[in-house]
């Protein structure tokens, strides 16, 4: 049965968007049609937007099905991606701005052309290949929103290294975690990285994290880029200076010849078992979905200026400021800065100063933004806007609204992106230009993407209903394995529904067919966009001498979406105070990053478990949100009393 709802203001497309708009309403049938009748001419209409070294003849080759697991688009074919988002727009746009950066400090800008892009990354790959990185090779980003982030990935990609881009604000044994699990020879940082006026000691991050002797063994050279210039540590057998080691080479360096399916890059992100997986992306399939899709759901029209504001330590920067927007020839703004910093009107000068066309945020950053009132936005003129994004978590109808009517001021379509890093580019999105919207739906799959709705057994829901989010079918994009472990991909992904590519997100589909995403049904949290595992943060915290257990979960959070709750069982004889709890709190942020800021630590003298010693998350979660009237079944709990300490002692949220 389908549950009530109410029914939600619709926002039909705009006139004015409708006319110009690269896919409309009666062309977005068309390709949905075309993806059903014709699955080859779609697929091959979307590979026809790389530009080939050796054309491919074959388009699909893929099996879902555990004992032959494997994925590949256009697998004869030949290319670089580098040469796809840079050399190949010399002729026409060689002068164009391909990158627009704009500083943490707001006097600080600078543009870079195409053509000036092809050189930085012509001498970037080859001081790389005077340090012996070649083909094949892993090569670890940690770096700060700056251009060289941007080169460093597209000179990995010209000589066909791989790149690892490890997001700056994780910790030094987080980054050596990733280092040793990719064998990587060699790290790319900065000294420092500005956010909000505040450095981050990126440099000394990577030093610490070759205190690990597994990481330093792999590592032989750290190529730093002079950002804040301040004074750092140095290894002279190991640390190398961009700008000096720059001296030593010129601007001349052929694209390398890659196969389709070969490894593009490596991005690590968290689930709900164990250390973080290598998610890898290949180059064919890879470009041309990210191309395609950053086009379409933004309806990109040449001369426009772009504007993700996400790190390209995330899959958003990597498909959404780099690859897809490059390869599209379209300007990249790359900020970076903080939403705040200056002050609360920071994204909106910006928008004006550089007359953006389209931006595309995170949910928490418009809810934070909205609690500083409409009067910092309304004092911009944003004219310039004409489409909005958000990508990263749901996006409640409220923040929805106050994005659409106070910074698009009621005139900019909001496609609400959904997508995760292992789908590579975006799957469910309206069209800006043909999409009806609804406020907190991600609309409809785009076309070619072939999603369902199954129950716990398997069993495929029909119309309006509720269920387990997973795609039938594969599309260029789709990742193709965890870097070293084929096995883990298949568990992963494709052992809860045979034959299907499970999301680990719930949704529900109205009568519209339009989806409504709910969150994740396992075990991660999803904190202002960024994923993080529960049993991440349990392992950082049972890692400390005092604690015997814990059980960590999501609550709803105002700004973040949600918030973690730690529940710690300390060991015999320790006693829980505020002192031992701030302590904790600073441990697990060390060991992780302040992304895994564990924002409220409740003492618990035991942890609810089932009588085969589960535990039984599901009541922590509604004891966390201040829902325990609505525990659900307890039938199967162990000791029921652990249950009435945890609510008595709940701390006040
Ligand atoms: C691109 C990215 C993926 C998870 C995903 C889902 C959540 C992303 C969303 C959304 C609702 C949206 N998510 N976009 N939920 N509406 N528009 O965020 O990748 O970091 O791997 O996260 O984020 O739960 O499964 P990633």
């Amino acid at each position: 049965m389908a549950e009530h709802h109410p029914q939600a203001q619709v926002h039909p497309v705009p006139d004015k968007i409708a006319k110009s708009a690269r896919v409309d309403r009666e062309r977005f049938e068309e390709l949905t049609r075309e993806a059903l009748e014709n699955e080859d001419a779609f697929w091959n209409r979307i590979g026809q937007r790389v530009e080939w070294i050796k054309p491919y003849s074959r388009i699909k080759d893929v099996n879902f099905d555990l004992d032959d697991l494997h994925i590949r688009w256009f697998d004869d074919g030949t290319l670089n991606v580098c040469a796809n988002c840079v050399d190949r727009h010399l002729d026409a746009r060689g002068d164009q701005v391909a990158i627009l950066w704009e500083g943490d400090d707001p006097e600080r800008d600078e543009k870079i052309t195409y053509r000036q892009l092809h050189d930085r990354v012509c001498r970037f790959a080859n001081v790389l290949k005077r340090l012996g990185v070649g083909k094949g090779d892993r090569v670890t980003l940690y770096m700060p929103m700056i251009p060289e982030a941007a080169v460093a990935m597209l000179a990995c990609a010209r000589i066909g290294a791989i790149h690892s881009v490890v997001f700056g604000g994780f910790s030094p044994d987080a980054l050596a975690g990733r280092i040793i699990d990719c064998d990587s020879k060699c790290v790319i940082t900065a000294d420092e990285g500005m956010r909000g006026g505040k450095a981050t000691p990126l440099k000394k991050n990577v030093d610490r994290a070759l205190s690990n002797e597994d990481a330093a063994d792999r590592v032989d050279s750290v190529l730093v880029v002079r950002n804040t210039g301040n004074d750092i540590d140095w290894d002279a057998d190991r640390d190398h200076w961009l700008h000096e080691a720059l001296e030593h080479v010129d601007a001349d360096c052929e694209p390398e010849e890659m196969n389709a399916e070969d490894p593009l890059f490596i991005l690590y992100t968290s689930g709900s078992t164990g250390k973080p997986k290598g998610v890898l992306h290949t180059s064919g399939g890879y470009l041309a979905w990210a191309s395609w899709t950053h086009e379409i759901v933004f309806d990109y029209q040449e001369g426009e200026i772009y504007w993700c504001t996400a790190d390209v330590g995330w899959v958003t920067g990597h498909s959404y400021i780099v690859y897809g927007p490059l390869a599209n020839g379209a300007t990249t703004l790359m900020f970076e800065g903080v939403p705040n910093y200056p002050d609360n009107s920071r994204f909106w000068q910006v928008v004006d100063k550089h007359q953006v066309n389209i931006f595309y945020t995170a949910p928490t950053a418009i809810r934070a933004l909205m609690r500083g009132g409409d009067e910092p936005v309304r004092k911009t003129s944003r004219e310039s806007l004409r489409i909005l994004g958000t990508v990263g978590e749901p996006i409640n109808p409220e923040a929805w609204e106050w994005y659409y009517n106070v910074v698009g001021d009621g005139r900019c379509p909001i496609a609400d992106t959904w997508w995760q890093t292992e789908t590579g580019g975006i799957l469910i999105s309206p069209l800006p230009g043909a999409t009806d919207l609804k406020p907190g739906s991600a609309t409809k799959p785009l076309p070619g993407i072939k999603a369902a709705l199954l129950d716990a057994d398997g069993k495929e829901l029909e119309g309006a209903t509720s269920g387990n989010l997973v795609l039938t079918d594969s599309w260029p994009g789709q990742m193709r394995t965890v870097y070293g472990d084929h096995k883990r991909f298949g568990e992963t992904y494709f052992a809860a529904y045979k034959g299907r590519y499970f999301t680990g997100d719930g949704a529900r589909r109205d009568e519209d067919g339009y989806y409504w995403i709910t969150g994740r049904v396992d075990d991660v949290i999803n904190v202002s966009g960024h994923r993080l595992g529960t049993a991440e943060v349990e392992s950082a915290l049972v890692a400390h001498s005092a604690v015997a257990e814990a059980a960590v979960v999501g609550f709803p959070h105002d700004i973040k979406g949600q918030g973690v709750y730690a529940y710690v069982t300390l060991m015999a004889g320790r006693e829980g105070d505020e002192k031992l709890a701030e302590e904790l709190i600073q441990w697990v942020r060390e060991e992780i990053g302040p992304i895994a800021t564990i924002d409220h630590l409740q003492w618990a003298p035991g942890l609810p478990k089932t009588r085969s010693g589960k535990i039984m998350r599901r009541i922590l979660r509604k004891i966390a949100a201040n829902e325990h009237d609505q525990l659900g079944d307890t039938s199967t709990l162990a000791d029921p009393e652990v249950v009435e300490n945890l609510i008595e002692n709940r701390r006040q949220v």
